[in-house]
């Protein structure tokens, strides 16, 4: 399928997974209507810090007005509009009001900051900026959005959730449901676009279809026994392809479920949610599934009614992962994803063993799996190698993309994901490695090329590698190895440069953990700067630094 911006499946392919069933035809906004005409009084999200519950009608109804008022501002299918709010539940009224009219939320995390919004407002060529105030957000969006509408011609409005300031308050958007007709998307059409982790300067945009995601929610729903007397807690930022879809808050709507928001990760805050909310299953990724387990021997609040923790977004130890069930009495399922599209589950049924020393097998039968050499030549069965990919939700390549995407997917389709991977019998997942240039900082996401070129921008630095070192509770952290210019203020201090990158304004896990002077890089064989030898000296003794 031709697509302006996303090259899509070739229609034999989209055929495929329609005959197959795995492509309902269904859109994300014929879904909540249908949701809530079925149970139009069951709680759909609550957000019991703010005192918040809707009902399927309510949130149904919500988003039905807010996508008139949203109309009301010449806002429409196809239009870019980038949402970056914490977990409330607007959120969820903002997403379907977007998806009713076909216009396609970018998903900014709240940790990003004026260079990352600015590039997604700018290269999206986005209309509207969705933040919320200063109280809600814990940080002042309206700034930075006032900031970013004056650099980019494009962005015509900022929605606040909470106090307006300078800008409109969502809540006054809402208008009667009738007021406005708009043109609804199909199934096939982009329902939005998510950010990758990225490995490369900026960050690539991963085109959606209603189509696809609705069956990666269903799919989903199936392996995680995902009901309507679910309850799925929001622990990780909304946003997140994770906590939004595996099986995740939209798994849950779609399954007439009940999502809950958590409003910050700690057990202090969730804790007392779980025993309060009755909530069934949640997902982590491992730095806090660590922080769980050591808290939940001791808690003194009743954490029964959790059935599912799911664990992904970083390689969750073996021991760690044995540590779960004893902890919190519930079972481990291990997932392993990505945003742009596929996701390895274990089985709840899977053998114990299996749980804890994998990383899961794919939703779909029709997830294509090829486990490569640097040749593109297939490694023997059990054998480690880079992982490809095609599936009914994996994307064929990135938003407005091409030169990047014929390096990122093969000529036949196939994603190169830059895992390093191999095939247990049973067909299991286990991560053993990466072959791209980023780092997983407990599940976050760093692309060494974006920090990179932060730091060359500072006038006393001649060149950098930013590298992952091994850290025992987040995984992995970044330590950037920074070669000076000849002339360069001899009192300058390693500190300096972590100090530059966060008043460049970007997402504070960017910034460096650890920045150390060095005279040269290690090489490769062909003069290329040697990562792997800079990872193990960082990982031996790191040298002066701070
Ligand atoms: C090792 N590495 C993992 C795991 C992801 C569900 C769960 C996670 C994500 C996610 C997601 C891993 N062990 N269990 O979107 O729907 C690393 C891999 C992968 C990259 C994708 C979902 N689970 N990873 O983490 O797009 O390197 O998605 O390619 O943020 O995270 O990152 P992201």
């Amino acid at each position: 399928m031709n697509h302006p911006d996303a090259p899509l499946w070739p229609e034999e392919f989209a055929e495929r997974y329609r005959a197959a069933g795995y492509w309902r035809g269904e859109t994300f906004g014929q879904m909540l209507a249908e949701r809530a005409a079925a149970h139009p009084g069951r709680v759909a999200v609550s957000d019991p810090a703010r005192d918040i519950a809707w009902t399927y009608g309510e949130l149904d109804q919500r988003a039905r007005r807010l996508a008139a008022g949203f109309t009301s501002y010449g806002i429409g299918k196809g239009d870019r509009v980038v949402v970056q709010l914490p977990n409330v539940a607007e959120f969820f009224e903002v997403v379907f009001a977007l998806f009713r009219i076909g216009a396609l939320p970018v998903f900014a995390l709240p940790a990003h900051r004026h260079t990352e919004i600015r590039y997604f407002c700018a290269f999206t060529e986005a209309v509207a900026y969705i933040i919320p105030d200063t109280r809600l957000g814990g940080f002042a969006y309206d700034e930075l959005a006032t900031r970013v509408q004056a650099e980019v011609p494009t962005l015509q409005h900022v929605f606040v959730v909470g106090e307006a300031g300078p800008h409109t308050a969502l809540g006054d958007l809402a208008l009667h449901p009738d007021a406005f007709a708009y043109e609804q998307p199909e199934p096939s059409d982009l329902a939005f676009l998510q950010l990758s982790g990225g490995s490369t300067g900026v960050p690539k945009l991963i085109p959606r279809t209603h189509d696809d995601y609705l069956y990666s929610l269903w799919g989903s729903n199936e392996i995680c026994g995902v009901t309507e007397d679910s309850v799925f807690l929001v622990v990780l930022p909304a946003a997140h392809n994770f906590p939004l879809s595996s099986p995740g808050s939209l798994g849950t709507l779609y399954a007439a479920g009940r999502v809950v928001l958590c409003p910050a990760p700690d057990p202090d805050t969730a804790f007392p949610l779980i025993a309060r909310e009755k909530v069934t299953l949640t997902g982590l990724v491992p730095p806090l599934a660590l922080v769980w387990t050591e808290a939940a021997p001791d808690t003194r609040h009743d954490l029964s009614s959790l059935q599912v923790l799911l664990v992904g977004g970083a390689k969750f130890s073996e021991a760690a992962a044995r540590r779960v069930g004893p902890a919190l009495g519930c079972t481990l399922q291990q997932v392993f994803g990505m945003a742009e599209g596929l996701v390895n589950y274990t089985r709840l049924d899977d053998p114990y063993e299996t749980i804890v020393t994998t990383q899961g097998r794919p939703i779909s039968p029709d997830d294509e799996i090829r486990i490569v050499d640097d040749q593109d030549r297939e490694v023997e069965p059990g054998g480690t190698g880079h992982l490809l990919t095609r599936g009914p939700y994996t994307i064929r390549g990135y938003w407005r993309a091409p030169e990047h995407n014929k390096r990122s997917f093969t000529e036949d389709g196939f994603y190169r994901t830059g895992d390093v991977v191999r095939r247990t019998a049973t067909g299991h997942l286990v991560v053993e490695g990466r072959a791209k240039d980023q780092i997983n900082r407990g599940g976050e996401k760093i692309a060494a090329e974006e920090v990179e070129n932060v730091i060359l921008g500072h006038p006393a630095v001649h060149d950098v590698s930013v590298v992952a070192v091994p850290d025992h509770y987040l995984g992995e952290r970044t330590c950037a190895y920074v070669i000076l210019r000849a002339g360069a203020d001899p009192g300058l201090k390693p500190v300096a440069i972590k100090k530059y990158v966060r008043e460049r304004g970007l997402a504070a896990y960017k910034v460096p953990d650890r920045v150390a002077f060095v005279h040269a890089f290690p090489q490769t064989g062909i003069g290329k700067v040697s990562k792997k030898d800079l990872r193990s000296s960082a990982a031996g003794d790191p040298g002066p630094g701070v």
